[in-house]
């Protein structure tokens, strides 16, 4: 039986049990503990890349692809990373659409497909590259016999035709430092030595708090888990607020790997998270450090094309349909991240 997630009048109990594939689907909405909270599995493919010409993957312009959804937090990051090191002339990028479908017809998982033309999706292209029609494919020809989850980011190596490594923040810090020579802004590091172990800590507690945090209120399937991880997300966004009102950027003064991970969470936060994943106690907006300070990153040069709001809605709004059943797209609040804000205050 075929259950066509792209109409959604079709998402009907009777010709599609969602209850049944998701539960043969390999993708976030099956990672729940027993106590009804999701618990994110690990990502596969962990191969760095390296500036050592000698190494399985040495940093060469042209030689890899980054496969990504607008829509995907995660992704996101390490497109922020292409635009902003200046590497998105040497690393080619494919973008999919943004609501999941099914990726093949004998069975329902449900994932990310590419358009059949690139006038079917603005923003999203066919699969030039490698021809697939899903990212489920590039993973079953990096692997025969992968089990996993079909995650966006991919890092894919156009030569040894392979997946090097599917966890946004290992790509970020390969992106950071290894390709140094090819990079157009070489001279930034947003991993810098004196700083690293404070990015850590904050890494750490951000995650936790904010970035799985509101995916952890959002797939929440009981009551409880849902309110631990509302209650964490508004106290971890509390502590940012207080950081942020007596320094520019989440570490320091200088913008850092921690500011990316935490901006990406934060441009989505009232557009979807705070309909979609119920994370409504306060929003972003009512926020005024962390508001200019998402507007602040916004507007770094290169930042703005990294976000495509309407692949992000589409996608939360569209690909989840045991929390919105008739993936229906609230209208608003449509945020212009463009307009000023008051971070140079804290400029030297
Ligand atoms: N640990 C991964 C997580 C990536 C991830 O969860 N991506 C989501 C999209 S936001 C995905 O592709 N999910 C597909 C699925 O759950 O089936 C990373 O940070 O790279």
């Amino acid at each position: 039986m075929i259950c066509n997630l792209s109409k959604p009048h079709l998402w009907n109990k009777k010709i599609c049990s969602f209850k049944n594939t998701f539960r043969m689907a390999r993708s976030a909405l099956d990672e729940m503990t027993d106590s009804g909270a999701f618990n994110r599995t690990p990502s596969t493919f962990r191969n760095l890349i390296s500036r050592d010409p000698k190494s399985p993957f040495p940093a060469e312009s042209g030689r890899y692809h980054l496969y990504i959804s607008y829509a995907c937090p995660w992704a996101s990051r390490c497109i922020s990373y292409l635009k902003i090191k200046g590497l998105d002339k040497s690393i080619s990028v494919t973008v999919v659409k943004p609501i999941w479908e099914r990726t093949k017809e004998s069975d329902d998982h449900m994932g990310w497909v590419f358009p059949a033309s690139s006038t079917e999706e603005p923003g999203a292209e066919p699969d030039l590259l490698n021809g697939a029609r899903s990212i489920r494919d590039l993973y079953e020809l990096a692997s025969a016999n992968y089990s996993g989850k079909f995650t966006v980011p991919v890092l894919w190596d156009k030569k040894l035709k392979t997946i090097v490594n599917n966890e946004s923040s290992e790509i970020m810090r390969m992106l950071n430092t290894e390709f140094s020579d090819i990079a157009e802004n070489p001279a930034l590091d947003l991993y810098p030595a004196h700083l690293q172990a404070q990015i850590d800590e904050v890494n750490e507690w951000v995650y936790d708090g904010i970035n799985n945090g509101v995916y952890k209120c959002g797939f929440a399937k009981k009551q409880e888990p849902y309110e631990e991880a509302a209650t964490k997300l508004y106290e971890t966004l509390d502590r940012c607020e207080v950081i942020l009102s007596k320094q520019r950027y989440i570490c320091g003064n200088s913008l850092t790997e921690a500011d990316i991970r935490l901006f990406v969470t934060l441009i989505r936060f009232d557009e979807v998270y705070a309909v979609h994943f119920k994370c409504n106690k306060k929003l972003l907006r009512e926020y005024p450090n962390l508001f200019n300070y998402t507007k602040d990153i916004f507007q770094i040069p290169g930042m703005s094309d990294t976000v495509n709001m309407q692949h992000i809605k589409k996608h939360y709004y569209g690909s989840h349909p045991s929390i919105n059943p008739f993936g229906i797209i609230p209208l608003g609040p449509d945020i212009d991240f463009s307009s000023p804000h008051d971070r140079q205050k804290f400029s030297s």
